[in-house]
């Protein structure tokens, strides 16, 4: 069967889900997304994940023609049309249709609301067993002076420009730097670094408040871990004991080299592995039941 899609308050099956070429989404990558999973039968965080939609769209003055528990009774919607038990879900909205021009008061129709419910994604395929290499990427993340990185915005080609680097190089991933040269984040995850039981990740206000991240952060604490946020350099992760990655649909990817320096034992370290644990004993225990 089909999955089907969610359109402007209707679903359709994949292959006739469309929206408008004049659609400033497409046009000129004006709206917000959300990337979410569910596990086991319900919703990881959709609450959280709400939050974050909202926000982002509230940053660049765009109004979701729902509230957020409509937008999260569409999104159990969606998961029960497809049976989704485990999978991945994708609300975008747009600032919708319009005639050519960027100003949004041209979008007289007003958003476009889609969403995409899917049995899996799957990111970075083999890399978990062996573990990530990463390089540094040279294009820095966008600065909150010019665009908060913060938003999750239809706005990626910071990150995709990071992305096709790092395939260039034959990495796993890229490690963005913020604009005065401290960490910031990979193209779709966040950063962390191990060191004598410290578990540090820098501030938000760089990078995306990642869902992920702060689970992590919350985490910590029960195996041990300090939890902190704070500035770090790339000297730091060449130093540090283990690093990973975090994303909805990475969730913990162990990261082994960066910039060709072998990351703690060149192996997924144990504080690494015991995050992973924790974080996949809360993620099928917990959440919104489908
Ligand atoms: N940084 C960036 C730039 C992201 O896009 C994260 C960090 C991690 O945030 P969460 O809340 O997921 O822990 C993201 C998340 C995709 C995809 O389709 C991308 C993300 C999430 C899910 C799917 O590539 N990005």
């Amino acid at each position: 069967m089909e999955q089907l899609v969610y359109v402007d308050g209707k679903f359709y099956p994949q292959s006739e889900a469309k929206i408008s070429v004049f659609d400033h989404g497409l046009l000129y990558g004006d709206g917000v997304f959300e990337g979410i999973r569910a596990y086991n039968g319900r919703i990881f965080k959709l609450e959280r994940h709400m939050d974050r939609f909202f926000n982002s769209a509230k940053a660049i003055d765009l109004k979701i023609p729902h509230t957020k528990e409509e937008m999260a009774n569409l999104i159990v919607e969606a998961c029960r049309k497809n049976q989704i038990h485990d999978g991945y879900i994708r609300p975008v909205v747009t600032r919708g249709p319009g005639d050519l021009g960027l100003d949004p008061r041209k979008c007289k129709r007003g958003p476009s609301v889609v969403i995409i419910a899917q049995p899996q994604i799957n990111l970075y395929g083999k890399a978990y067993e062996r573990g990530f290499k990463v390089v540094t990427s040279s294009y820095r993340r966008v600065p909150p002076q010019s665009l908060s990185p913060s938003i999750k915005s239809l706005n990626y080609l910071n990150n995709i420009m990071a992305r096709v680097e790092a395939n260039q190089y034959g990495a796993d991933e890229a490690l963005m730097l913020d604009i005065h040269g401290y960490v910031s984040e990979a193209t779709a995850d966040n950063f962390f670094i191990v060191r004598n039981h410290s578990v540090t990740t820098p501030w938000s206000s760089t990078n995306l408040p990642g869902v992920t991240r702060e689970t992590i952060l919350e985490l910590a604490p029960s195996l041990g871990l300090h939890p902190e946020e704070r500035l770090f350099t790339l000297y730091d992760v060449w130093a540090a004991d283990e690093a990973f990655i975090t994303g909805t649909a990475a969730e913990i990817g162990p990261v082994v080299e960066v910039d060709g320096r072998q990351i703690g034992e060149g192996k997924p370290g144990p504080q690494t592995r015991a995050l992973t644990k924790a974080y996949r004993d809360l993620v099928n225990s917990t959440g919104t039941p489908i």
